[in-house]
Protein backbone atom coordinates (compact mmCIF):
# COMPACT_ATOMS: atom_id res chain seq x y z
CA UNK A 1 0.00 0.00 0.00
CA UNK A 2 1.38 3.04 -0.88
CA UNK A 3 2.41 5.54 1.68
CA UNK A 4 0.25 8.36 0.77
CA UNK A 5 -2.33 6.79 2.19
CA UNK A 6 -4.58 9.13 4.14
CA UNK A 7 -3.74 8.08 7.78
CA UNK A 8 -7.36 7.60 8.40
CA UNK A 9 -7.33 5.23 5.70
CA UNK A 10 -4.50 3.26 6.93
CA UNK A 11 -5.81 2.86 10.44
CA UNK A 12 -8.84 1.40 8.89
CA UNK A 13 -7.00 -0.77 6.79
CA UNK A 14 -5.58 -2.57 9.84
CA UNK A 15 -8.59 -3.10 11.65
CA UNK A 16 -9.81 -4.93 9.02
CA UNK A 17 -8.52 -7.22 5.97
CA UNK A 18 -11.73 -6.38 3.32
CA UNK A 19 -10.71 -2.32 4.33
CA UNK A 20 -7.43 -3.23 3.11
CA UNK A 21 -8.83 -4.72 -0.03
CA UNK A 22 -11.13 -1.78 -0.50
CA UNK A 23 -8.06 1.17 0.18
CA UNK A 24 -5.25 -1.01 -1.82
CA UNK A 25 -7.80 -0.85 -4.99
CA UNK A 26 -9.24 2.81 -4.34
CA UNK A 27 -5.46 4.56 -3.95
CA UNK A 28 -4.01 4.89 -7.33
CA UNK A 29 -0.07 3.89 -7.03
CA UNK A 30 2.33 6.72 -6.64
CA UNK A 31 -0.80 9.18 -5.78
CA UNK A 32 0.00 11.19 -3.35
CA UNK A 33 -2.90 12.59 -1.21
CA UNK A 34 -0.85 14.22 1.92
CA UNK A 35 0.45 17.52 -0.10
CA UNK A 36 -0.15 20.51 2.03
CA UNK A 37 -3.03 22.45 -0.05
CA UNK A 38 -3.43 20.23 -2.75
CA UNK A 39 -7.20 18.70 -3.74
CA UNK A 40 -6.34 15.82 -5.05
CA UNK A 41 -9.13 14.96 -7.59
CA UNK A 42 -8.77 11.13 -8.20
CA UNK A 43 -5.98 10.27 -5.68
CA UNK A 44 -8.78 8.52 -3.43
CA UNK A 45 -11.59 6.69 -4.56
CA UNK A 46 -15.30 6.89 -2.74
CA UNK A 47 -15.46 3.47 -1.59
CA UNK A 48 -11.93 3.83 0.22
CA UNK A 49 -13.11 6.37 2.30
CA UNK A 50 -16.71 5.37 2.74
CA UNK A 51 -15.54 2.04 3.95
CA UNK A 52 -13.08 2.88 6.08
CA UNK A 53 -15.10 5.62 7.83
CA UNK A 54 -17.57 3.17 9.03
CA UNK A 55 -15.17 0.78 10.02
CA UNK A 56 -13.01 3.39 12.04
CA UNK A 57 -16.14 4.51 13.75
CA UNK A 58 -17.21 1.24 14.59
CA UNK A 59 -14.82 -1.37 14.35
CA UNK A 60 -12.46 -1.54 17.25
CA UNK A 61 -9.45 0.60 17.73
CA UNK A 62 -6.23 0.24 16.22
CA UNK A 63 -3.24 -0.61 17.33
CA UNK A 64 -1.42 2.17 18.92
CA UNK A 65 0.49 4.85 16.66
CA UNK A 66 3.65 6.92 17.88
CA UNK A 67 1.60 10.00 17.80
CA UNK A 68 2.74 13.83 19.27
CA UNK A 69 -0.77 15.05 19.80
CA UNK A 70 -1.56 14.28 23.90
CA UNK A 71 -3.42 11.15 24.50
CA UNK A 72 -7.12 11.65 23.65
CA UNK A 73 -9.73 11.24 26.51
CA UNK A 74 -11.78 8.02 26.78
CA UNK A 75 -14.74 9.32 25.52
CA UNK A 76 -12.80 10.92 22.44
CA UNK A 77 -11.43 6.80 21.78
CA UNK A 78 -15.40 5.39 22.33
CA UNK A 79 -16.82 3.63 19.36
CA UNK A 80 -18.59 6.14 17.42
CA UNK A 81 -22.43 5.56 16.47
CA UNK A 82 -23.08 5.44 12.71
CA UNK A 83 -26.13 7.12 11.73
CA UNK A 84 -28.31 6.68 8.56
CA UNK A 85 -30.69 9.32 6.81
CA UNK A 86 -34.49 9.42 6.16
CA UNK A 87 -35.67 11.85 3.58
CA UNK A 88 -38.63 14.03 4.83
CA UNK A 89 -38.68 16.60 1.57
CA UNK A 90 -37.05 16.90 -1.73
CA UNK A 91 -36.78 20.55 -2.83
CA UNK A 92 -35.43 21.47 -6.39
CA UNK A 93 -31.69 22.82 -6.24
CA UNK A 94 -29.79 24.68 -8.78
CA UNK A 95 -27.87 21.95 -10.90
CA UNK A 96 -25.13 24.65 -11.95
CA UNK A 97 -24.28 25.19 -8.84
CA UNK A 98 -21.19 24.20 -7.10
CA UNK A 99 -22.49 24.17 -3.43
CA UNK A 100 -19.72 24.99 -1.75
CA UNK A 101 -21.23 27.08 1.61
CA UNK A 102 -24.74 26.66 2.73
CA UNK A 103 -26.89 27.67 5.67
CA UNK A 104 -30.82 28.52 6.61
CA UNK A 105 -31.93 32.32 7.51
CA UNK A 106 -34.91 34.48 7.45
CA UNK A 107 -36.82 32.16 5.53
CA UNK A 108 -34.56 31.46 2.91
CA UNK A 109 -31.51 29.53 1.98
CA UNK A 110 -28.07 31.47 1.47
CA UNK A 111 -25.75 29.34 -0.77
CA UNK A 112 -22.00 30.28 -1.44
CA UNK A 113 -20.49 28.74 -4.74
CA UNK A 114 -17.39 27.83 -6.47
CA UNK A 115 -15.22 27.68 -9.58
CA UNK A 116 -13.17 30.68 -10.96
CA UNK A 117 -15.65 32.75 -12.75
CA UNK A 118 -18.92 30.79 -11.46
CA UNK A 119 -18.66 32.10 -7.52
CA UNK A 120 -21.49 33.90 -6.30
CA UNK A 121 -23.33 34.40 -3.23
CA UNK A 122 -27.01 33.87 -3.54
CA UNK A 123 -29.98 33.65 -1.33
CA UNK A 124 -32.22 30.76 -2.64
CA UNK A 125 -36.31 30.30 -2.48
CA UNK A 126 -36.84 26.43 -0.51
CA UNK A 127 -40.19 25.80 -2.27
CA UNK A 128 -39.04 26.34 -5.91
CA UNK A 129 -35.57 26.30 -6.14
CA UNK A 130 -35.28 29.67 -7.74
CA UNK A 131 -32.28 32.05 -6.88
CA UNK A 132 -33.75 35.36 -5.43
CA UNK A 133 -31.11 37.49 -5.19
CA UNK A 134 -27.26 36.60 -6.51
CA UNK A 135 -23.81 38.50 -6.18
CA UNK A 136 -20.99 37.38 -8.18
CA UNK A 137 -17.02 37.25 -6.32
CA UNK A 138 -15.48 40.85 -6.86
CA UNK A 139 -12.94 38.95 -8.81
CA UNK A 140 -13.57 36.75 -11.95
CA UNK A 141 -10.46 34.61 -10.33
CA UNK A 142 -11.78 33.62 -7.49
CA UNK A 143 -12.60 30.44 -6.14
CA UNK A 144 -15.97 30.49 -3.41
CA UNK A 145 -15.86 28.48 -0.28
CA UNK A 146 -18.03 28.48 2.76
CA UNK A 147 -20.12 30.72 4.17
CA UNK A 148 -21.46 31.41 7.69
CA UNK A 149 -23.70 33.83 9.16
CA UNK A 150 -22.59 36.92 11.33
CA UNK A 151 -25.34 38.96 13.09
CA UNK A 152 -27.18 40.84 9.59
CA UNK A 153 -23.66 40.21 7.90
CA UNK A 154 -22.94 37.18 5.74
CA UNK A 155 -18.95 35.93 5.55
CA UNK A 156 -18.04 33.91 2.63
CA UNK A 157 -14.67 32.34 1.93
CA UNK A 158 -12.71 32.15 -1.27
CA UNK A 159 -10.24 28.77 -1.83
CA UNK A 160 -6.37 29.99 -2.04
CA UNK A 161 -6.69 33.67 -1.89
CA UNK A 162 -6.91 34.36 2.20
CA UNK A 163 -9.33 36.70 1.60
CA UNK A 164 -13.27 36.52 3.26
CA UNK A 165 -16.20 38.55 1.70
CA UNK A 166 -18.41 40.33 3.72
CA UNK A 167 -22.08 40.98 2.26
CA UNK A 168 -25.33 42.18 3.91
CA UNK A 169 -27.97 39.86 4.55
CA UNK A 170 -31.00 41.56 3.40
CA UNK A 171 -29.31 43.22 0.06
CA UNK A 172 -26.46 40.90 -0.87
CA UNK A 173 -24.18 44.52 -0.73
CA UNK A 174 -20.62 43.49 -0.42
CA UNK A 175 -19.50 45.00 2.53
CA UNK A 176 -16.01 44.95 2.71
CA UNK A 177 -13.12 41.82 3.09
CA UNK A 178 -11.02 40.86 6.00
CA UNK A 179 -7.86 38.45 5.80
CA UNK A 180 -7.03 34.71 7.01
CA UNK A 181 -4.19 32.74 6.65
CA UNK A 182 -3.99 29.44 4.41
CA UNK A 183 -7.02 27.95 2.29
CA UNK A 184 -10.64 28.30 3.21
CA UNK A 185 -13.00 25.09 3.09
CA UNK A 186 -15.93 25.62 5.15
CA UNK A 187 -17.20 27.69 7.23
CA UNK A 188 -20.26 28.02 10.15
CA UNK A 189 -20.99 30.25 13.49
CA UNK A 190 -20.30 28.65 16.33
CA UNK A 191 -21.89 31.46 19.23
CA UNK A 192 -19.51 34.13 19.37
CA UNK A 193 -16.88 32.16 16.93
CA UNK A 194 -17.52 31.39 13.13
CA UNK A 195 -15.37 28.14 12.62
CA UNK A 196 -13.15 27.65 9.58
CA UNK A 197 -12.00 24.20 7.99
CA UNK A 198 -9.15 23.90 5.41
CA UNK A 199 -9.04 20.61 4.44
CA UNK A 200 -6.65 19.67 7.29
CA UNK A 201 -7.62 18.07 10.49
CA UNK A 202 -8.00 21.69 12.14
CA UNK A 203 -10.81 23.71 13.03
CA UNK A 204 -9.94 27.28 13.47
CA UNK A 205 -12.39 28.96 15.73
CA UNK A 206 -12.34 33.08 14.44
CA UNK A 207 -13.29 36.26 15.92
CA UNK A 208 -16.80 36.85 13.43
CA UNK A 209 -15.53 40.50 12.95
CA UNK A 210 -11.45 40.76 12.61
CA UNK A 211 -11.48 36.92 11.85
CA UNK A 212 -8.55 36.85 14.33
CA UNK A 213 -7.87 33.01 15.33
CA UNK A 214 -9.34 32.60 18.79
CA UNK A 215 -8.37 28.73 19.48
CA UNK A 216 -8.45 25.46 17.41
CA UNK A 217 -8.90 22.09 17.64
CA UNK A 218 -7.47 18.87 16.35
CA UNK A 219 -10.67 16.63 15.01
CA UNK A 220 -9.78 12.88 15.44
CA UNK A 221 -12.01 9.92 15.05
CA UNK A 222 -11.62 7.52 17.47
CA UNK A 223 -8.45 9.23 18.30
CA UNK A 224 -7.39 9.53 14.93
CA UNK A 225 -6.65 12.64 13.00
CA UNK A 226 -9.73 12.96 9.85
CA UNK A 227 -8.90 15.40 7.80
CA UNK A 228 -10.69 16.83 4.11
CA UNK A 229 -13.29 18.31 6.01
CA UNK A 230 -15.58 20.58 4.00
CA UNK A 231 -18.84 22.55 3.99
CA UNK A 232 -19.64 23.22 7.85
CA UNK A 233 -22.56 23.48 9.47
CA UNK A 234 -23.61 24.16 13.50
CA UNK A 235 -26.44 21.79 15.00
CA UNK A 236 -27.70 21.46 18.34
CA UNK A 237 -23.74 22.69 19.81
CA UNK A 238 -22.74 19.90 17.49
CA UNK A 239 -20.08 21.28 14.27
CA UNK A 240 -21.44 18.90 11.25
CA UNK A 241 -18.82 18.16 8.67
CA UNK A 242 -18.88 16.92 5.12
CA UNK A 243 -15.83 14.56 4.38
CA UNK A 244 -14.57 15.56 0.98
CA UNK A 245 -15.33 13.11 -1.80
CA UNK A 246 -16.84 11.03 0.47
CA UNK A 247 -20.73 10.43 1.01
CA UNK A 248 -20.46 10.86 5.01
CA UNK A 249 -20.65 13.54 7.17
CA UNK A 250 -19.19 13.50 10.70
CA UNK A 251 -20.65 15.51 13.85
CA UNK A 252 -17.82 17.01 15.84
CA UNK A 253 -17.10 18.07 19.70
CA UNK A 254 -16.72 21.85 19.05
CA UNK A 255 -14.56 21.68 22.95
CA UNK A 256 -11.98 19.02 21.66
CA UNK A 257 -12.61 18.25 18.03
CA UNK A 258 -13.62 14.07 18.56
CA UNK A 259 -16.43 13.08 16.05
CA UNK A 260 -19.31 11.95 18.21
CA UNK A 261 -21.35 10.48 15.07
CA UNK A 262 -20.82 9.30 11.77
CA UNK A 263 -23.62 9.79 9.26
CA UNK A 264 -24.21 7.63 5.98
CA UNK A 265 -25.36 9.92 3.71
CA UNK A 266 -24.95 7.58 0.75
CA UNK A 267 -28.70 6.77 -0.17
CA UNK A 268 -28.96 10.49 -1.12
CA UNK A 269 -26.04 10.03 -3.84
CA UNK A 270 -27.30 7.09 -4.77
CA UNK A 271 -30.73 8.54 -5.56
CA UNK A 272 -29.02 10.88 -8.12
CA UNK A 273 -27.87 9.72 -11.16
CA UNK A 274 -24.60 11.95 -11.65
CA UNK A 275 -21.86 10.78 -13.92
CA UNK A 276 -19.18 13.73 -12.42
CA UNK A 277 -16.60 12.87 -10.17
CA UNK A 278 -17.21 16.67 -8.55
CA UNK A 279 -20.92 16.30 -7.81
CA UNK A 280 -19.93 15.17 -4.85
CA UNK A 281 -21.98 15.83 -1.11
CA UNK A 282 -21.42 19.31 0.11
CA UNK A 283 -23.89 21.58 1.59
CA UNK A 284 -25.42 21.26 4.97
CA UNK A 285 -27.88 23.57 6.31
CA UNK A 286 -29.88 23.99 9.94
CA UNK A 287 -33.26 25.48 10.30
CA UNK A 288 -32.67 26.08 14.42
CA UNK A 289 -36.18 27.34 14.71
CA UNK A 290 -37.95 24.54 12.73
CA UNK A 291 -35.72 21.67 13.58
CA UNK A 292 -34.81 20.83 10.11
CA UNK A 293 -32.23 19.40 8.51
CA UNK A 294 -31.22 20.50 4.60
CA UNK A 295 -28.64 18.50 2.68
CA UNK A 296 -27.43 18.82 -1.12
CA UNK A 297 -23.88 18.85 -3.25
CA UNK A 298 -22.34 20.26 -5.44
CA UNK A 299 -24.29 20.04 -8.72
CA UNK A 300 -27.05 18.25 -7.59
CA UNK A 301 -30.64 19.03 -8.65
CA UNK A 302 -31.99 18.16 -5.44
CA UNK A 303 -31.87 19.31 -1.99
CA UNK A 304 -33.13 16.98 0.53
CA UNK A 305 -34.95 17.77 4.40
CA UNK A 306 -33.64 14.88 6.44
CA UNK A 307 -33.75 12.91 9.59
CA UNK A 308 -31.03 11.15 11.07
CA UNK A 309 -32.15 7.28 11.63
CA UNK A 310 -29.51 5.46 14.32
CA UNK A 311 -28.42 2.09 13.71
CA UNK A 312 -28.52 -0.77 15.66
CA1 LIG B 1 -23.42 25.23 6.24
Amino acid sequence: MPDAVPPVLRYGARMKPRSAHFVSSAVEPGASSDTPGARPATAIGTNGWTLSLAALALIGAAPPQAAPAPQPTPTATAPVPLYTLQVVARHKHDAAAFTQGLLWHDGALYESTGKEGRSEVRRVSLADGRVLARRAMPSAGQFGEGLALWKATLVSLTWKDGIAYRWDAKTLKPEGTRRYPGEGWGLTTAGEALVLSDGTPTLRFLDPDTLAEQRRVAVTVRGRPLDQLNELEMVDGEVLANVWQTNFIVAIDPADGHVTKVIDASALRRELTLADPDAVLNGIAWDAAGKRLFLTGKLWPTLFEVRLVATP
